[in-house]
């Protein structure tokens, strides 16, 4: 970790902070901080947590640099590609063109579009009141999964065990991470995502971000 003195990550168990945490452990096993954020007791919509990242979410990577200076970084499909630019084994460089592109691709793919899917299911299945909740458009985001992106990713670990190719890489952080969360929807629940999923979970990275899974409170 010579680039930092320390790198603390503000999580809630199974949350997008998982993806962030997973790939933290992947690189560097227990060495950084985890801070438990209260969400459902509303610790996100204080003035400290709010100066951390106005959008009152996690991840929250905060960051301090060998030279002392400080960052925190919000979003987790741009921490993830911050952290695996960081080191080769979670992200093909910038001068291989095809595979760059293969996994820019497959994380925009995860991070801003199957995301919003799933985010507006759970908005209109579960969070939202219920005067407010619309049901087609849960039912359409539904589909859009069902029938545009589990074909897709489908299509591609039918070919190879990791999502962008024979290695595993941050892209797999965010595709896993995406199909979890689909399976408590009962979509891609299919056997080629089964076999992704033992994969990923069969990672002891994996296992250690997603250790405190039953803490997830609604
Ligand atoms: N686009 C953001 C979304 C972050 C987000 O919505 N996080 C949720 C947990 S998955 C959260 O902390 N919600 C609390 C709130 O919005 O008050 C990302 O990918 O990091």
């Amino acid at each position: 970790m010579s680039k930092f003195s320390k790198l603390t990550l503000y999580h809630y168990p199974l949350s997008r902070s998982a993806r962030v945490k997973w790939l933290l452990h992947e690189m560097y096993d227990d060495d950084f901080e985890t801070r438990r954020v209260a969400l459902r007791q509303g610790e996100q919509f204080t003035p400290e947590f709010l100066a951390k990242n106005p959008n009152h979410g996690v991840p929250v990577l905060a960051v301090t640099y060998a030279d002392r200076t400080e960052q925190t970084i919000t979003e987790s499909h741009a921490i993830l590609m911050w952290l695996a630019d960081q080191d080769e084994r979670f992200a093909p460089p910038p001068t291989d063109l095809a595979a760059r592109a293969t996994y820019l691709q497959l994380m925009a793919l995860g991070g801003s579009w199957m995301d919003q899917m799933l985010w507006n299911i759970r908005l209109h299945e579960t969070l939202l009141p219920k005067a407010a909740r619309n049901e087609a458009f849960a039912k359409f985001n539904r589909d859009k999964i069902e029938n545009e992106i589990a074909p897709q990713l489908s299509a591609r670990l039918e070919q190879r065990d990791y999502i962008c190719g024979e290695s595993f890489t941050a892209a797999d952080c965010m595709t896993a991470h995406n199909v979890n969360w689909a399976g408590a929807y009962g979509l891609c629940r299919t056997d080629i995502f089964k076999a992704y999923m033992s994969r990923m979970k069969a990672r002891p990275a994996f296992q250690m971000a997603f250790a405190d899974a039953a803490a997830f409170e609604g």
